[in-house]
């Protein structure tokens, strides 16, 4: 094998988090591939418990960990529950991470988020550009969380030789979403929005803020795709950007979801709710010369998205 390269092929794969929307899209892209796809449910190991966590890796003993579990949401429940969003993702991460290394796991996969990047960060933002200015204010306590995860992935490549690397993956949608209407990420959120107002035969559909904040969409199953591509073909401390390369204003993601689902009406701006950081652009470049692009448009991801909201969540 290649120095970097690791196969998959035979090995028992966990996916942390599979039944979310990256660890359901996780689970289908490995049915593709020669491997053990292991899962556990979190009503049988807590993975806010060390001891629960530590015991099952070490009765399990998983060759490879995909993290993609965590305490998510959109800018609103960032900004409101900062405790939980802080609390959550650094104890996630810190007991898969350490009970992995306690375990022998041989390669693990973090995610980070765009979100993380300081705010105002030079765009397209390059990996270096991290902690090198103040976070946005909305989602600080997750971003602190998740560079932590990223820190300690380094950590412990640096001090017990772990091959575990980090992906920076940008805004995500796609299946198995949380289509909460206060906690869910944007897309999701107008999604459920537009298929409402088309329902309900309404004049007008509420967007937050100005509509005028540029974002970056990747589709959920082209991320998957990529994270098992870096699992087997990267290895070297640095994270790594995983974002499609193209931003659309918030209203112009509107114009796509009303095309799509099929509203006729217009926006209304509700502007009490934030903006949040004005860009957040991923130079995705390290990822695209080692041999990776996404595939899918913003406009056929929603296409698949609203497919799997009719059939699950309307
Ligand atoms: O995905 P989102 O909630 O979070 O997108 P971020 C927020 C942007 O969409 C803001 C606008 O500019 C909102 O004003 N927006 C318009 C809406 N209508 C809506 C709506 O109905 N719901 C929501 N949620 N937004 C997140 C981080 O930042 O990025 C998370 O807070 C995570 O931690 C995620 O990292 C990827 O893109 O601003």
């Amino acid at each position: 094998m290649e120095p970097n390269k690791y196969s998959l092929t035979g090995q028992k794969v966990w996916v942390a988090g599979h039944k979310g929307m990256v660890g359901s899209a996780l689970v289908r892209r490995l049915a593709t591939e020669d491997c053990e796809v292991l899962t556990v449910d979190r009503t049988k190991v807590d993975l806010r418990r060390q001891d629960a966590v530590e015991g099952w890796l070490k009765e399990q003993k998983p060759d490879a960990v995909f993290l993609a579990a965590a305490k998510v949401g959109g800018i609103w429940a960032n900004n409101a529950y900062p405790a939980e969003f802080l609390y959550e993702n650094l104890v996630i991460e810190s007991n898969i991470i350490h009970g992995a290394y306690l375990a022998g796991v041989k390669k693990l996969c973090f995610l980070g988020s765009s979100c993380i990047y300081p705010r105002l960060a030079e765009q397209p933002m390059k990996e270096e550009a991290l902690l090198t200015g103040p976070l946005e204010p909305t989602n600080q306590w997750y971003a602190i969380a998740k560079i932590t995860g990223i820190m300690m992935c380094q950590a412990y490549r640096r001090q017990y030789g772990c091959d575990y690397i980090s992906a920076m993956p940008t805004n995500l949608f796609g299946a198995a979403d949380n289509y909460d209407p206060q906690g869910s990420h944007v897309v999701a959120s107008l999604i459920q929005k537009a298929h409402q107002a088309k329902l309900s035969g309404a004049k007008t559909m509420e967007l937050w803020g100005t509509g005028s904040p540029l974002r970056e969409f990747l589709y959920v199953d082209d991320l998957a795709d990529a994270l098992v591509f870096l699992m087997k073909n990267y290895s070297d401390e640095p994270h790594v950007n995983v974002g499609i390369g193209v931003e659309h204003t918030i209203r112009q993601l509107a114009e796509t979801v009303v095309h799509v689902v099929g509203f006729q009406g217009e926006f209304v701006f509700d502007l009490t709710k934030p903006d949040g950081t004005p860009r957040k652009l991923m130079d995705s470049a390290r990822l695209h010369g080692m041999g990776w692009r996404a595939k899918t448009s913003l406009e056929d991801g929603l296409k698949s998205a609203y497919a799997w909201f009719l059939s699950n969540r309307a």
